[in-house]
């Protein structure tokens, strides 16, 4: 990986005042505004990262939305709904940061939709069971909290902004999941047998959720020193495994890696490998659900054409009579 210091924050006489400017409010931490001058691979880098966060926030509705039907109590069923409904709001408030950076909410769509664009990893997995809604809340907004708190203090104004919210919502969500874990392993065998085999399934995806090991990932020195990442790949995945390890035993529930053990020496935990090879077969479009995904997205979309129709009618004939008033 190249060091944040080879990268081209570094300030010279060759630099145009709009680039030095840029550069001192990116070293004094201060914010960039859409309306600000900023590279043109920064604009592209913000784009690349929002969307796709936009993507992995819709797309990761249909995993969880699969057991709205099916919630075990009708409490249940209305917590999962607003689960539901508020990663639609993330999404819709991370497309409307990507589109002050020029991209259109068409274009982003497109690309969804054809399968040009990457969603997160994770969303590539069934559901086959109740315990899943535990773990996707436990572990997979568990791992979007400890990936998007320090995304708070991006360098782009209008995407930390959106994260404050949506990160005070995700925890809520990841509370909501240890619940319904929690309940599970206080009731009958076969429910504790249930959470567990959840918690099998969702620990390794989890994980590869923070992306490839530093040593594989092209992106971050280039984004740590713009500060849209404050931290690694790796460094995320660690802190979110030492997160774990007590919440699982107040579950009374087993992480399954039988390499998991803290280390004194290093004051962390050492951990197994994870299977990189599953990972980026995922993010090839070969995981066990993409298809499904897509096709699910695709549909929707084509379902909602008269929707958007009739939305941009009513915006057409709203300005109309606004302009007759004035
Ligand atoms: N899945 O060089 P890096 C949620 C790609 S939201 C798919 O390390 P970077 C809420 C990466 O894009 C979950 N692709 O890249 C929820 C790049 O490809 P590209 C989403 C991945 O950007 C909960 C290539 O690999 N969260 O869960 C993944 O510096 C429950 C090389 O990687 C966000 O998007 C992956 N896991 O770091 C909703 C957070 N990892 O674009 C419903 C914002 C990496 O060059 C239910 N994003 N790739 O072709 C980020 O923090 C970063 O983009 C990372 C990747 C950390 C994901």
């Amino acid at each position: 990986m190249t060091s944040p210091a080879d990268l081209t924050l570094v300030s010279n006489d060759e630099l145009s005042d709009e680039e030095r400017i840029f550069n001192e409010l990116i070293a004094n931490e201060q914010r960039i505004e859409p309306r600000d001058w900023m590279p043109d691979a920064y604009r592209k880098t913000l784009i690349r990262q929002i969307s796709q966060h936009a993507h992995s926030e819709i797309i990761g509705m249909q995993p969880e939305g699969n057991w709205i039907t099916r919630a075990p109590s009708l409490k249940r069923k209305a917590i999962l709904m607003a689960k539901v409904q508020d990663e639609a709001g993330h999404g819709l408030y991370l497309y409307s940061a990507a589109q002050t950076l020029g991209i259109t909410r068409d274009e982003m769509m497109d690309q969804l939709i054809s399968g040009k664009a990457k969603y997160s990893s994770i969303f590539n997995y069934p559901t086959p069971t109740w315990a899943d809604m535990g773990a996707i809340g436990w572990l997979v907004d568990g791992a979007a909290i400890a990936n998007q708190v320090p995304l708070c203090r991006a360098s782009y104004g209008p995407y930390g902004r959106a994260m404050v919210r949506v990160c005070k919502e995700e925890s809520f969500h990841q509370r909501q999941g240890f619940e319904i874990l929690l309940t599970l392993m206080q009731g009958s065998e076969e429910q504790k047998r249930m959470a567990q085999d959840a918690v099998n399934r969702w620990y390794w995806p989890s994980l590869a959720m923070f992306g490839p090991p530093d040593d594989q990932s092209p992106n971050s020195a280039q984004s740590m020193a713009w500060k849209i990442k404050r931290f690694t790949n790796d460094e995320l995945r660690q802190r979110f495994v030492g997160m774990l390890v007590p919440q699982a035993e107040i579950l009374g529930v087993t992480l399954p890696d039988p390499d998991l053990k803290w280390n004194d020496e290093t004051g962390e935990y050492d951990m197994g490998e994870i299977d990189w090879d599953e990972f980026f077969q995922v993010l090839r479009g070969n995981g066990p659900c993409n298809a499904e995904r897509l096709e699910r997205r695709r549909t929707a979309h084509e379902e909602g054409a008269w929707v958007r129709e009739a939305a941009a009618e009513y915006a057409r004939k709203q300005a109309l009579k606004t302009k007759a008033v004035a």
